[in-house]
């Protein structure tokens, strides 16, 4: 869809990289188009990660016409949750389930199902893609990452956001994780999804609820998510890499 990443603005941000580390961050501002971003930026972020940004900055992933969507969502990694607290839930179709939105916010909140599925909402047909090859195309509607956490009011110290899984795939008493930094976060396709070609999320795709953040690779998508925390830094969660394929050794960033 839209590309606001203009050939112009290519070569623009092609010079600023060949120019110095001051035209670096008055690209990145350029790009993003909002001065909330800017401090983000302008903090220690690696280098890679900020040539990243550069060349692909803020942009929109491709969406798809419906026509494209594909017959199945193939399921991946944990398809059947079977952690107690998970179980409990969809013993009662998940009519007890709350999205809990803490840490670095103002006001921590929940939320029900219902009243998620009430709230304004961004739909979306795009392409997720799993490092181990594979491809499926599907439309998700949730509701943006930024209404939750901007109701919630994010304080000053927060730059990131870990998301909280139900489930075990390692089978050890450890449960999967997931962080993006704000900047991610405010992406408009980042989304807190409901939905699935239509209908509630499937069990196998995550159910109740899962995170679509659609400049990032499958394993960057938690599923069964039941906790976002905004937070200072991510290395006192699971083994402090990030996630948990993080934490096995994939890259943080997992940018597509
Ligand atoms: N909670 C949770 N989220 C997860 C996973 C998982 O095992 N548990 N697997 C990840 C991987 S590697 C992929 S490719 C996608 C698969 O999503 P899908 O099952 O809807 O295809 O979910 C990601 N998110
Ligand atoms: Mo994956």
């Amino acid at each position: 869809m839209t590309d606001g990443f203009k050939p112009s603005r290519r070569l623009l941000l092609r010079g600023a990289l060949a120019g110095a580390g001051v035209g670096l961050l008055t690209g990145c501002d350029a790009l993003s188009g909002s001065e909330r971003f800017v401090s983000v930026l302008a903090s220690a972020e690696p280098l890679n990660e900020r040539v990243q940004r550069m060349l692909t900055g803020n942009r929109l992933a491709q969406e798809y016409h419906p026509s494209m969507i594909s017959p199945v969502f193939r399921p991946n990694g944990s398809i059947n949750p079977q952690t107690p607290e998970y179980l409990a839930l969809t013993a009662n179709a998940f009519r007890d389930y709350r999205l809990q939105v803490r840490g670095l916010v103002e006001k921590p909140l929940e939320f029900s199902l219902d009243a998620l599925r009430a709230m304004p909402a961004r739909s979306q047909i795009t392409r997720h893609d799993c490092v181990e090859g594979w491809s499926v195309i599907g439309g998700w509607v949730g509701v943006p990452l930024a209404t939750l956490i901007d109701l919630a009011g994010v304080l000053p110290g927060a730059r990131y956001v870990v998301f909280h899984c139900f489930d075990d795939l390692s089978n050890n008493g450890t449960r999967y994780y997931e962080s993006i930094d704000l900047l991610d976060a405010y992406h408009p396709q980042t989304i807190v999804a409901h939905t699935l070609n239509g209908a509630p999320i499937p069990i196998a795709n995550g159910a109740p609820v899962r995170m679509r953040i659609e400049r990032k690779l499958g394993y960057k998508q938690p599923k069964y998510v039941h906790t976002i925390e905004l937070a200072d830094a991510y290395a006192r969660f699971g083994a402090g890499k990030g996630g948990y394929w993080e934490d096995q050794g994939y890259d943080w960033y997992g940018g597509i």
